[in-house]
């Protein structure tokens, strides 16, 4: 049966905030949680992955878990070592515990980020786009934690059948906000239908997929979405003119430009991007 009932992470979070308002329509029912409490949903878990109890507890009953929660841009190693690798551990062990099907992690471009960029006369029918079996090049720290969440999510299906999809997400905004993101804009509306089909695809094992939109300006080969069932209907290209004024031409002689993961290859990473 498709699942119903499904744990939101990091509910808090502009991801979260924006899938709480998109998926219900979708058919499902949210359990939220966030080590934040959320204002205009006090029924919300407040709790820390660091504590197993609770993120036990949160599991317990769900059909599947969308897990967003961690930290969403680079930080010491300490801090990504507690939320992101620790954490995304003490889920997946509550899972496997609580038999839950279905993880549907949110991974990033970043565990790619050191990919170069296809040059802008690659041609998408050529095998131009960067394909999914791409080695990993983490291009931060928390590159390396997503990184390190694709394999757990390998490691759960493996041996103990539990199944995950992988998204390594663009960027998913209201709107696109740089030249860049033209290329890796995933609309929140395309957001939810792809979690949509990495909740309902029967047999994912662990599937990894690119989550963007159809954009004109695509970098990246979204066919292992698209064989989930994901269509996307959005594109980025009614801001591009708007934008490239503003902004130019990405530069592949500027290192930020030059590769998958814009500003965040850079040491320290240049905000913002
Ligand atoms: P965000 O930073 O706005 O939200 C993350 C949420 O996780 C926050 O509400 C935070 O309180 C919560 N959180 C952090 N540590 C926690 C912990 N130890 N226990 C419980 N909750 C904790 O990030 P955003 O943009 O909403 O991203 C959500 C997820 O998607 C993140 O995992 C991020 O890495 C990933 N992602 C997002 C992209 C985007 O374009 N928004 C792109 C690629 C990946
Ligand atoms: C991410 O992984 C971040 O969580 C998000 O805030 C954006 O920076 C996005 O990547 C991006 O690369 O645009």
């Amino acid at each position: 049966p498709a699942p119903r009932t499904v744990l939101l992470t990091g509910a808090a979070g502009g991801l979260g905030t924006l899938m709480r308002e998109l998926l219900p329509a979708h058919g499902y029912e949210l359990r939220l949680l966030d080590v934040r409490p959320i204002d205009d949903a006090p029924q919300a878990i407040v709790a820390d992955l660091a504590d197993r109890d609770a993120v036990r507890e949160a599991v317990r009953g769900v059909d599947a878990i969308i897990h967003l929660a961690g930290i969403s841009l680079e930080a010491p190693f300490e801090k990504i070592l507690g939320a992101n690798i620790t954490g995304t551990y003490n889920l997946y062990e509550a899972a496997r515990e609580e038999g839950v099907q279905r993880v549907v992690f949110a991974s990033s471009n970043h565990a790619v980020g050191f990919t170069p960029r296809p040059p802008a006369d690659a041609s998408p029918d050529e095998g131009g786009l960067i394909p999914i079996d791409t080695p990993r090049r983490p291009d931060t720290f928390y590159g390396l934690s997503k990184s390190f969440g694709e394999d757990l999510a390998q490691l759960y299906w493996d041996k103990h059948g539990l199944e995950s999809v992988s998204v390594r997400i663009g960027s998913c905004f209201a709107e696109p906000t740089s030249v860049r993101m033209l290329s890796l804009w995933m609309s929140p509306a395309d957001g939810a239908r792809l979690f949509h089909a990495a909740l309902t695809a029967e047999n994912v094992g662990h599937t990894v997929v690119y989550g963007s939109s159809a954009n004109t300006r695509l970098w990246w080969d979204l066919g292992t979405a698209r064989a989930l069932g994901y269509e996307p209907q959005d594109d980025s290209e009614p801001y591009a003119e708007k934008l490239i004024a503003e902004q130019g031409e990405l530069d592949p002689e500027n290192i930020a430009h030059a590769y998958l993961g814009g500003h965040f290859v850079s040491d320290p990473p240049i905000w913002p991007y």
